[in-house]
């Protein structure tokens, strides 16, 4: 019965690319946004849920990694700070954390340890042992050279030792499997205890985004670029006093840029400085936008499936036409009747490329019906209630 079925959340994190919609695919059956190119595919944070042994709802919360460029990185961070500062305020506990790594990397990259460092500090020393680490895409690697980065994951500190050593589990989804997916999740859901993330005790006691644990770390990173640029201007600006006239004319210009990129980082480094009653506001213009955005598109897919139905209806119309034609022609006994036959030919490999044309089309479509008959109800009733929730907190702040 679905009404005595206990809530469970568990986050998916980790690096672009690591798997994360792909398991969470493999544990819902319900298709999510797999990144099968080159860019990062889950820009937002997204709920997925299923039952998990007729007895828990499992929520599992995909989310975007923290991976190329600071900029990128900072809405990473709010996008995810957001949903967990929602959560909070709804009383809604992760039950576990699970960090997911490719164990085809041979080495630790700079996105990875950045992406790992950022987590650590999300989270905090309290959760770790409610997180599981674990390493995917075994199939592509031989099991020697595995383990071998297995072993160089827990065995270095700054990489998952530290975490291991604090109580966080370390696993392999050795094969992309749903059994295996499924084992990994159990062992978070089977000692079942609340975690609540060292950003959203931050958050909660009033910090702004950029103080927190996680929010300094790239703050230092941005103040690093800031200053770089700073300096590139001082050594343009000594340049362009010697320069003569076409040289000076190019120095203006790089100066143009590189100001205009100061200009940016800047403005990106105001978005951090927000408290949790901000975030949630803009959690809730965020949420009405994407319903807004969900029906628009949807009604754009219908029109252009619409427009094909009504072109292929009367390609069909022409086709039958020219049947009868040939059928006359047949009977009377005259005419190019070969002539004839092979337009019909052509006409009908036309038909057949514009009826599958369509039918893709309709197959958008109903995916695209369904996601938002599943999700609109609540997105609405979400950006309400976190409007709500942001209103409360800012009545809360200004009475104190
Ligand atoms: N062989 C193998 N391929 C996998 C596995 N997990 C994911 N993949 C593939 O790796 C690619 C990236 O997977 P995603 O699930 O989109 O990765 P992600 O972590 O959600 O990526 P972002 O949303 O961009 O952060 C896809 O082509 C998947 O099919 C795995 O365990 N084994
Ligand atoms: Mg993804």
């Amino acid at each position: 019965m679905l009404g005595s079925l206990q809530d469970v959340y568990v986050a998916v994190m980790g690096v672009t690319g690591a798997g994360k919609s792909t398991f969470i695919e493999k544990l819902t059956g319900e298709e999510v946004n797999v990144n099968h190119g080159l860019v990062s595919c889950t820009a937002d944070v997204e709920e997925y849920t299923f039952v998990y042994k007729a007895r828990y709802k499992v929520h599992l919360i995909d989310t975007p990694g923290f991976n190329d460029t600071t900029l990128q990185d900072i809405d990473v961070l709010r996008k995810i700070s957001s949903w967990l500062s929602a959560a909070y305020a709804n009383d809604i506990k992760l039950s576990g954390i699970i960090y997911l790594h490719k164990i085809t990397d041979n080495k630790m990259t700079g996105s990875a340890q950045k992406n790992l460092w950022m987590f650590k500090k999300l989270c905090g020393q309290d959760c770790f042992h409610k997180v599981c680490l674990v390493t995917t895409m075994w199939e592509n690697v031989d099991e020697g050279t595995g383990n071998m980065r297995e072993k160089e994951l827990i065995e270095t500190e700054a990489f998952w030792g530290y975490m291991k050593q604090h109580g966080s589990q370390v696993r392999q989804h050795t094969t992309n499997t749903r059994e295996s997916a499924m084992s990994i999740l159990g062992t978070l859901i089977e000692k079942k205890s609340d975690i609540v993330l060292d950003i959203q005790k931050e958050l909660k006691d009033g910090m702004r985004l950029d103080n927190t644990g996680a929010g300094r770390q790239l703050t230092k990173a941005i103040d690093e670029i800031r200053e770089k640029y700073r300096q590139d201007l001082e050594k343009l600006k000594k340049e362009k006093q010697d320069a003569d006239a076409e040289s000076a004319e190019q120095i203006e210009e790089l100066q143009r840029q590189r100001r205009q990129e100061l200009e940016q980082i800047n403005q990106e480094r105001k978005k951090m400085e927000v408290d949790m009653a901000r975030l949630l506001e803009q959690k809730a213009q965020d949420l009405k936008s994407m319903e807004n955005d969900t029906a628009r598109q949807l009604k754009e897919l219908e029109q252009e499936l619409h427009k094909l139905e009504e072109r292929n209806a009367r390609y069909g119309q022409k086709l039958q036409e020219k049947r009868e034609q040939l059928k006359e022609m047949k009977k009377k006994g005259e005419g190019n009747q070969a002539l004839v036959l092979r337009e019909i030919e052509t006409m009908e490999e036309t038909s057949k490329t514009q009826d599958k044309e369509a039918e893709e089309k309709r197959n958008r479509f109903e995916r695209a019906l369904k996601w938002v008959k599943q999700h609109r109800e609540g997105l609405t009733e979400s950006a309400l209630l976190v409007a709500q929730i942001a209103g409360t907190m800012k009545c809360m702040k200004a009475a104190k």
